[in-house]
This record gives C-alpha cells, sequence and structure tokens, in this order.
C-alpha cells in the first residue's frame, strides 16, 4: 500500500528531530520510504505565537493498514518525546498521514484524508514536489491543481 506522511516540528532542534523520524521510519521493516520531499522550514498554522516548523512529507510503501500505520506513528511520537499539550501547539515531533490509497475515513483516531492538507500551502508544496498528479480521493483533483487553487485564494 502506498500512503503520505507529513513530518513536523518545532522543538528541540526540529531539523534532526524529523531526520531521526526518518531513521525510526527506515528501520521499521514494514515501512519503506520510496520518495522524501525538500524538509523546509515553515511558518506556523493556527496558533502563530509558536517558533518555525521544519517540515518534510513522504512517500511510503507499507504492509500496515492505515490504523496499523497510525499506531506506529503515535508510538514513535511517544518514544521520541512528544508531550501533548495544547491543540496545534509546540511538538518534538508530529507524524500525519496525508493519504492511504485512495481510503476516506472518519473515525474518532484517524481521518483520511488528513482535513487539514488542502488548506496548508506547505504541505500541497511539499507533496507536490514528490506526487504533483495524485488524486485527492474525495475532492478528485490533482496536488497540482489543489496547489494552485490555494495559490489563487491568496491573491
Ligand atoms: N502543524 C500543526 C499546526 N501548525 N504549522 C506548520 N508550519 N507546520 C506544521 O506541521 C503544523 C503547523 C498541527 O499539526
Ligand atoms: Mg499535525
Ligand atoms: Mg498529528
Amino acid at each position: 500500500m502506498i500512503a503520505y506522511l507529513c513530518l513536523g516540528s518545532n522543538l528541540n532542534n526540529p531539523e534532526t528531530q524529523v531526520q531521526q523520524a526518518l531513521q525510526k521510519l527506515r528501520e521499521d521493516p514494514n515501512i519503506c520510504i520510496l520518495k522524501s520531499s525538500p524538509l523546509i522550514q515553515t511558518k506556523p498554522v493556527g496558533n502563530l505565537n509558536q517558533p518555525d516548523f521544519y517540515n518534510q512529507v513522504i512517500e511510503v510503501e507499507t504492509s500496515y493498514s492505515s490504523n496499523e500505520l497510525l499506531q506506529k506513528a503515535l508510538n514513535l511520537e511517544n518514544q521520541m518525546g512528544r508531550v501533548r499539550s495544547e491543540h496545534w501547539g509546540p511538538r518534538i515531533i508530529d507524524i500525519d498521514i496525508l493519504l492511504y490509497e485512495d481510503e476516506v475515513k472518519h473515525t474518532q483516531d484517524l481521518i483520511l484524508p488528513h482535513p487539514e492538507m488542502t488548506k496548508r500551502k506547505f504541505v500541497l508544496e511539499l507533496l507536490c514536489s514528490i506526487a504533483p498528479d495524485l488524486i485527492h480521493p474525495v475532492l478528485h483533483k490533482s496536488i497540482a491543481n489543489l496547489l494552485k487553487d490555494i495559490e489563487k485564494k491568496e491573491d
């Protein structure tokens, strides 16, 4: 199965945190990283009163189900010392599933596609750098077109 993950950090040397999360994902025999976007510095979205983030999007091949992949991501976040305090607040590491094949679901634990992905320009830019022709399974538009849409809105 193919999935797209967004990694983010804005605490404790965030570039290194993202690289460490990548390394830990690489060590999992059920996950193979096929493509990686650049790792870029981004302005915080939502709560502006926090340090800039470093973000990266990756394409993975995995034998995990979407729920197993979510568990893997949450375990990794905990292992790396993430403490959940405020919603959308600063974090050592965040690993979000953007897309998992064409799965569309809305459970308490997991919403697919990630509900914020089409609202965040940096996510679309990073995803577009590795998968411009990928079709969003709900909006039925390519990532490149979704990025164009958000750029138009900003003018
Ligand atoms: N994640 C958030 C809230 N705001 N802003 C940036 N730039 N990058 C993020 O990864 C991010 C954010 C909650 O998940
Ligand atoms: Mg997130
Ligand atoms: Mg998250």
